[in-house]
């Protein structure tokens, strides 16, 4: 093509050429920068391959607005918007139970709490939670004064150790005496608890007893005081306490029954309560109203129904009259996660016999009593003298008693126990 005409330069045919090779330069270095070099698309490729190389799979999803593609999964909240503030993104989905951090697909942390399982401790108007094959121990001091005038030490905190193989000053404390958390103590940690006014500090450099003094601080609380519970009852007195661990979190509860407060035998009937074994502050945790208006007594019995629940026997009585009395046996327990009664035996009559208990793998299981025995025509009707005894079985089914009616003896009895006969007749065991 001649670019020169008539010996004159085609200017508007040049600039022509020029405009396009400027747009084609401009085009190929565009290309070149942004679609062959730029770093973010180097970027994105990079970490589609991480995503595949690490077991995801490249998808999109509705993500929030401000989102960029692959965003980091296990992260909440950037894909958690409303459809109508999300936009499409690309994403790496690692499949179930999986997220994508940025860098590849990991497994997602499932935060567990450790302490969920620990024991609670109560002490002072604290609570706090321990591992539960660890112990806590009481620290006593008395000052001179104390000393002086013959009185006891005092309870001044509390001492918390691993379960085994405890050394040196791998154990927690709460309290004590002249405790700061002063650098000049030495303490790896402490803590001013200002609800107590009062020191949580350990001396340990065991980095385990480091991390179990972290979450037990966690677990510290404040016991609201106006929820402690009287343990008087109106118009009633304690008249037996055990103390116990039934619900098995290695700290015993308070269990009172009481009977009604008169000179005489009251009428009304005995009340089983189970207190928290906090004394200062306890909590009422169970209510139970017996049928006899006395108690005779009590009895802890450990793997009572071979379930491993423990279970402390109560026998309480009633009087009839000139008729004898009967005598009712409840369990107290704490099974399948609640503190309940369990009814037992009831025998009644001038002359009974409570209780054999002759179960295997759980003695509970088997319970063998005897009631004085009218005859046919009552010739045995008559208190305080000897009669045959009829025998009743009581077998544990899970849940309760059922009652078996046994052999009467042949013989007549009077002071003997239910063993003593049993070797005499042990035929009376047998079903009628
Ligand atoms: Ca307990």
């Amino acid at each position: 093509m001649n670019l020169f005409k008539e010996g004159k330069t085609n200017w508007k045919f040049l600039l022509i050429v020029f405009v396009l090779a400027v747009i084609l330069a401009v085009f190929s270095w565009w290309s070149l920068t942004h679609i062959f070099l730029e770093p973010w698309n180097m970027e994105e490729r990079l970490i589609e391959s991480k995503c595949i190389n690490s077991g995801g799979k490249i998808s999109t999803s509705l993500c929030c607005k401000l989102t960029n593609d692959f965003p980091n999964s296990c992260l909440i909240g950037a894909c958690g918007c409303s459809p109508e503030n999300s936009n499409q993104v690309k994403v790496c989905d690692c499949g179930e139970g999986r997220c994508f951090d940025g860098e590849k697909c990991i497994y997602r942390e499932v935060t567990i709490d450790e302490t969920a399982n620990w024991n609670t401790y109560e002490w002072s108007e604290i609570s706090f939670k321990y591992p539960s094959n660890w112990t806590v121990e009481k620290t006593y001091y008395q000052t001179p004064a104390q000393q002086a005038k013959g009185e006891p030490p005092e309870n001044i905190g509390l001492a918390i150790f691993p379960g085994s193989g405890s050394t040196g000053n791998d154990f927690i404390s709460i309290g004590g005496h002249q405790v700061s958390c002063d650098p000049s103590e030495n303490h790896t940690k402490c803590q001013f608890v200002s609800s107590i006014s009062n020191f949580v500090y350990t001396d340990s450099d065991n980095l385990d007893i480091l991390k179990i003094f972290d979450q037990m601080l966690s677990t510290l609380r404040f016991i609201d005081t106006s929820k402690c519970s009287s343990t008087q009852i109106e118009g009633y007195k304690t008249e037996e306490i055990v103390k116990e661990d039934l619900d098995g979190d290695n700290q015993q509860e308070v269990i009172r029954i009481y009977i009604e407060d008169k000179e005489d035998l009251g009428n009304k009937p005995i009340i089983v309560k189970i207190f928290s074994g906090n004394e200062d502050c306890p909590q009422a945790l169970f209510h139970y109203q017996g049928t006899g208006n006395v108690v005779w007594g009590t009895q802890v019995f450990s793997d009572f129904w071979g379930d491993g629940a423990k279970a402390v026997l109560i026998r309480d009585v009633s009087y009839a009259g000139g008729s004898g009395s009967t005598v009712n046996i409840t369990f107290l327990t704490y099974r399948q996660g609640q503190y309940q009664i369990i009814k037992g035996p009831k025998f009644s009559g001038h002359d009974w016999r409570c209780c054999k208990f002759d179960g295997d793998n759980g003695l509970g299981k088997k319970i063998i009593g005897a009631e004085h025995w009218w005859g046919l025509n009552y010739e045995y009707y008559c208190a305080g003298c000897t009669s045959p005894l009829q025998f009743i079985i009581y077998t544990w089914n899970g849940e309760g008693y059922t009652k078996t009616v046994a052999g009467i003896t042949q013989n007549s009895y009077g002071p003997e126990s239910i063993d003593e006969i049993l070797e005499k007749e042990p035929a009376v065991l047998n079903p009628q």
